[in-house]
């Protein structure tokens, strides 16, 4: 989308309605899009979005879960904040799982959600789309809420939100604005974006964390979303210690793959077995302290937004509090006067890598497929990952080349986020190819958003993995349950037929071979989006890869502190 200028931000107070000083700030932000679905608490909202689409584009999906899963794929790939607009009640709720998701992720995700007339709010009165308590509910997803109550607050309440997205942990945040709030009209001052604080840098800290990565016999770099911004420093640190880095799903694409020093698991569990330091950033190593265990041999320096993660489950050596691109630019100056003269570990690792390639044969039939996408989606272009066999294994082995370009949901791994999630980063990335991969049940979670592609004309490229199953439940169903299945074989459309009566181009791939040419012809369709399904069978189980055992002896975890 061609660069807009952002709309200028009145000195003098102007009249408007709280909708427009809303719209007007989103603008000034720097936002080119809202998802969203109306109706009549946010008449006035939309009213507005009308009034500014020459600078605002409003993409209006199917349900509130596309409208909002969007703004999160939006945001996952660019890094920049994203607002979703939706109704009360019904809107919020149908919205709440991406809501859950953005804050499982520290994505920046606005959601303006209707409200009943003010005076009303908590009385109980059996408006439509009332919620008790829709402000209680709201608080227990996000971090920072605020119900606008007049115009003249409106764009104070939009930037403060806005900031709160981006200061400390990043995240979701939530503005409310009653039905007859959002058309009332007062003199109204907007609001430029305010100031980030950014927590000084302790600089005392950072010495102790040079020495003790310079010192380190075996350093070892685990990172997780928080580093997704952070690929040049990481990779610098890397070369300078000679040092693996760890990336699983979120933390995939700071280092390029294609460095030996790259890794994912299982890898990384061997790895960390032997490590001495781990640099951890914006990661909450919850698998490596909870799986891989810890004990006194190892030293942690963690690179966290929030002060409150670094110890949730152990104390680290050095904590280390802020956005971690500045933190990292700081331990790379102060390294080199510590840094232990290192041999290059690029063959030893290749080797090392080659070994566990050799073993990931285990789910040869998910890597063809993952090669054929590979081989066909270009450097740039980005894979929105889903919970699905084809996903699993992308995890562990999809060749990942630049940060932002593997979309992986957090710990919620909510089965159905893809498709949608894919065309919002579809949307916000028109120069780059999207890829959306899903299994046939969590495609149908979402489905319905194909309206919204073709509406919209967006590009995005969806291969459905069919194995007519929740395939991953059902094989856990076989091995653990003694084959007693229940609630996971599933009757589907014609995928292809499916997406034909939308206006969408489709086709079946069998094979990888199929589906690497099918690729080659959709990621040249620019004008509207293709679905390849590929029929598949039940595929062996990445799990043994996953799910591992300890490479340390576990400690109990010490008390908070
Ligand atoms: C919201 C949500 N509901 C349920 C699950 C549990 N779950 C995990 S995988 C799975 C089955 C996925 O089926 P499909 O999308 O067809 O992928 P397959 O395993 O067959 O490749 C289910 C139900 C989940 N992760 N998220
Ligand atoms: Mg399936």
């Amino acid at each position: 989308m061609a660069k807009k200028k952002p709309a200028k931000t009145s000195a003098s107070p102007v009249p408007m309605i709280s909708a427009e000083a809303v719209v007007a700030t989103l603008i000034g932000h720097g936002l080119d899009t809202v998802y969203a679905l109306p109706g009549v608490q946010n008449d006035h909202l939309f009213e507005a979005l009308f009034k500014f689409s020459d600078r605002l584009r409003t993409v209006h999906t199917r349900h509130e879960q596309g409208a909002a899963y969007m703004a999160l794929g939006a945001a996952l790939a660019t890094s920049k904040p994203q607002a979703y607009a939706v109704v009360p009640g019904p809107g919020l709720l149908n919205s709440s799982t991406a809501l859950l998701t953005a804050y499982s992720m520290n994505a920046p995700v606005l959601g303006l959600i209707g409200q009943i007339p003010d005076a009303d709010i908590g009385r109980g009165l059996g408006h439509l789309h009332e919620i008790r308590d829709q402000a209680g509910i709201i608080e227990r997803l996000v971090d920072y809420h605020a119900l606008i109550r007049k115009p003249e607050d409106a764009s104070r309440a939009t930037a403060l939100a806005l900031r709160a997205m981006r200061s400390g942990r990043p995240g979701p945040a939530v503005l409310e604005c009653a039905i007859d709030v959002w058309g009332r009209s007062a003199a109204v001052t907007l609001q430029p974006p305010l100031p980030v604080a950014a927590p000084e840098i302790d600089s005392s800290a950072i010495r102790r964390a040079a020495k003790l990565l310079g010192a380190a016999k075996r350093p070892m770099i685990v990172c997780g979303g928080g580093a997704q911004d952070c690929s040049a420093e990481v990779t610098a640190l890397s070369a300078m210690l000679q040092a693996p880095v760890l990336g699983y799903r979120r933390g995939r694409g700071v280092l390029d793959s294609r460095d030996p020093l790259s890794v994912t698991l299982p890898l990384g569990r061997e790895l960390w077995g032997e490590a001495d330091v781990v640099l951890a950033v914006g990661t909450r190593l919850l698998i490596q302290m909870r799986q891989w265990g810890i004990d006194r041999d190892l030293k942690i320096v963690r690179i966290d937004a929030d002060a409150k993660e670094h110890a949730r489950l152990h104390r680290p050596s050095v904590a280390l509090t802020g956005n971690a691109k500045p933190l990292l630019r700081r331990l790379l100056d102060e390294l080199p006067a510590h840094n232990s003269k290192r041999t290059s570990r690029k063959a030893e690792m290749a080797e090392r890598q080659a070994a566990w390639r050799k073993r990931l044969d285990k789910i040869a039939p998910q890597l063809a497929f993952l090669e054929a996408i590979r081989a066909e989606l270009p450097e740039h272009g980005i894979f929105v990952d889903e919970v699905t066999q084809i996903g699993f294994a992308a995890r562990l082995a999809f060749p990942v080349y630049k940060p932002r370009t593997f979309l992986s949901p957090g710990y919620q791994d909510p089965l159905g986020w893809g498709f949608a999630t894919a065309l919002g980063a579809q949307c916000a990335r028109p120069d780059v190819p999207v890829i959306s991969i899903s299994g046939d049940g969590g495609f149908l979670f979402t489905a319905t958003e194909m309206a919204t592609a073709i509406q919209h004309r967006i590009p995005l490229v969806t291969v459905v993995f069919n194995d007519n199953a929740f395939g991953n439940v059902r094989r856990i169903q076989q091995e653990r349950f003694g084959n007693r299945l229940i609630a996971s074989d599933l009757t589907n459309p014609d995928f292809v037929k499916f997406a034909e009566s939308f206006g969408a181009a489709a086709e079946r791939a069998r094979g990888p071979e199929e589906l690497r040419r099918a690729l080659r012809r959709a990621f040249v369709r620019r004008d509207g989006p293709t679905l390849i399904e590929v029929p598949v069978g039940p595929l062996p189980s990445p799990w043994e890869f996953i799910h591992t055992a300890e490479s340390r002896i576990a400690m109990p975890a010490l008390k908070p502190s």
